[in-house]
Parts: structure tokens; C-alpha cells; sequence
């Protein structure tokens, strides 16, 4: 598992090259983000419940079908697997926001989980809007703690929606 300077470090041994200019400039920009990650992280564990909750709410209420019969979340079994999944996403994220990198989302998320959502009958768009939801709200929370910098929050949230829409080809 990488995060933003073990990413750099074997990026760079690769090819037995010292940090050029372009290293040291994402050094310069993980550093500087440093605290305002930390800030989020904060943010994301103490509101974790509250987060999902409200998230899968709004979410049901966008897509109710998925709450009727043979909708994927039917079922209190079912419905539960859901929030926790979400409850997963944003505990991963909150990892890959300290990280600055989403290698531990590749390794520990996403990896399989394609094919395995595919062969449960889980329907990948709604999960999608899930861990878009989750994102406008993570960027509420780290705007009121005084985080104005999108990209640290957005990152991990829009990396898993990329790979998990990833079309199979
Ligand atoms: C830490 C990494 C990790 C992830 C990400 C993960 C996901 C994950 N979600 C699963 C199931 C599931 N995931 C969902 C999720 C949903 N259904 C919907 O309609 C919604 C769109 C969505 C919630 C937003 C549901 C309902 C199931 C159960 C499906 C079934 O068993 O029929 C399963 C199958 C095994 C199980 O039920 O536990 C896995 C592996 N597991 C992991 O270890």
C-alpha cells in the first residue's frame, strides 16, 4: 500500500533518477495539503454514522426502487450490506485522503469488486450516486471546518466512481 511519497519514491527508483522539479512540486503540494487533509480525515470519522446515514437516505429517496420488492436493497439483510458498503467507501476514502494517493482504494476496494457487484445482481449506477452523495457531503462538512480545497475531498470519492463505472470490455 503507496501513499503520496512512497507512490513518488518508487516512481523515481524505477528508473534510478533523483526528484526532478515535478517531484518536488507534488512533494510541495502534498505537504502544503497536509493539515487540510488531517482536517477532513477529523471531520469524516467524527460524522462517519450521521454521513452514511443521511447519504443512503437521500439516495433511497432518489432511487426508491431500490427499496422495493426485487430491488437489490429489499430485504433488511440486503439494505444492510448496502449502508455498509457505504460505510466502507467513506472510511476508505478517509484513509486515501490522509494518504494523498488511491492505491489503498485499488488494493483493499476496488479491486474485484466489479465482477462481484456483477454477479450479486448490485446495480453500479445507484452505488455510484451513493459515493456521490457521500462526496457533496463530506465537501459541506470540510467547508464548515474550514477546508476549501475540493480536490483533497473529491479525489478518492470521484476515483472509485471512475473505476467502479469502468465499462467492461
Ligand atoms: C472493504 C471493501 C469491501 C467492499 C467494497 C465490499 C462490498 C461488497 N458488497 C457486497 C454485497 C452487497 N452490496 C450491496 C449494496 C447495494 N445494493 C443496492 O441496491 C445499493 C445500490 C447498494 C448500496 C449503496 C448489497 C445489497 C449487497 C448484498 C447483495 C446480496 O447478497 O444479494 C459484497 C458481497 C458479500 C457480502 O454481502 O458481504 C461485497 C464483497 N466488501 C468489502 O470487503
Amino acid at each position: 500500500m503507496r501513499d503520496a511519497v512512497t507512490s513518488l519514491i518508487k516512481t523515481y527508483d524505477i528508473t534510478g533518477r533523483y526528484f526532478d522539479r515535478d517531484a518536488i512540486d507534488t512533494l510541495k503540494d502534498y505537504f502544503a495539503s497536509g493539515m487540510d487533509r488531517v482536517t477532513v480525515a477529523t471531520v469524516l470519522n467524527a460524522n462517519a454514522a450521521s454521513l452514511v446515514k443521511s447519504a443512503s437516505l437521500a439516495l433511497f429517496e432518489e432511487v426508491p426502487e431500490l427499496l422495493r420488492p426485487g430491488g437489490n436493497a429489499y430485504t433488511t439483510r440486503r439494505y444492510a450490506a448496502c449502508l455498509r458498503d457505504m460505510d466502507y467507501y467513506l472510511r476508505y476514502a478517509s484513509y486515501a485522503i490522509v494518504a494523498g494517493d488511491a492505491d489503498v482504494l485499488n488494493e483493499r476496494v476496488l479491486y474485484g469488486l466489479r465482477e462481484t457487484y456483477n454477479s450479486l445482481g448490485v446495480p453500479i449506477a445507484p452505488t455510484v450516486r451513493g459515493i456521490q452523495i457521500m462526496k457533496e457531503m463530506a465537501r459541506g462538512m470540510a467547508a464548515e471546518a474550514g477546508v476549501t480545497n475540493n480536490a483533497v475531498v473529491d479525489a478518492p470519492f470521484d476515483h472509485m466512481t471512475r473505476e467502479l463505472s469502468e465499462v467492461d470490455i
